[in-house]
């Protein structure tokens, strides 16, 4: 039965279900739904996810939205998935539940604007200085989900590369002295 997947590699829950996917090697199609463009709001999309949001997933007639949900079936529904992305064992089954919920409700919710964690981490090098340097254990754990995964992470995350070189060349207009002033500014407090 073929595994649809519906994303935009711009969203974190989005590029948490393929990296799922690719790590334990699962068969799957994505369907690039662009947010940018507003497919996600298509009546078309809406036959799959009514949240108007990505993640989703079509696997034979059974559609499915949310991204924890997603996790959870897809490392249920297909067999070659290694328990420790789920595992059997009642109490860290719960653990992974609690991560989970966290995740949800306190990295997401808590860094508002900046909610996406690991696209602060790759695109603006100022911004993860400002915003995650302070928060050593989130660094710790975007570096063990990177090492976890493989070259997937990265391969995920080259996305974000792209618009990094966009926003410097944003802001580069934005402010035309932006690199002369900032190095000024380094200078007057050295
Ligand atoms: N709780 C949802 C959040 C999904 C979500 O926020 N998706 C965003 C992209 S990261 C989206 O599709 N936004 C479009 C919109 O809300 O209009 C999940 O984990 O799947």
């Amino acid at each position: 039965m073929a595994l649809k997947v519906y994303v935009d590699r711009m969203s974190q829950p989005s590029r948490a279900i393929l990296l799922l996917c690719k790590v334990n090697g699962i068969e799957f199609e994505e369907v690039k739904i662009e947010l940018a463009k507003s497919e996600h709001r298509s009546s078309e999309f809406a036959g799959i996810a009514c949240i108007h949001q990505v993640p989703a997933i079509v696997h034979g007639d059974f559609k499915l939205f949310e991204s924890h949900a997603i996790l959870i079936y897809v490392a249920s529904a297909f067999p070659g998935v290694a328990d420790h992305w789920y595992p059997a064992d009642v109490q860290k089954r719960a653990k992974i539940h609690s991560v989970l919920d966290w995740h949800h409700s306190n990295l997401r919710q808590h860094f508002l604007l900046e909610k996406d964690v690991s696209f602060r981490n790759v695109v603006d090098e100022e911004d993860r200085d400002r915003i995650l340097g302070p928060h050593k254990r989130i660094l710790k754990w975007i570096e063990n989900v990177r090492n976890a995964t493989g070259p997937y992470f990265d391969e995920l995350h080259s996305i974000l590369l792209h618009v990094r070189e966009k926003l410097k060349e944003r802001r580069s207009k934005l402010l035309p002295n932006y690199e002369e002033e900032n190095t000024k500014h380094w200078m007057d407090f050295s």
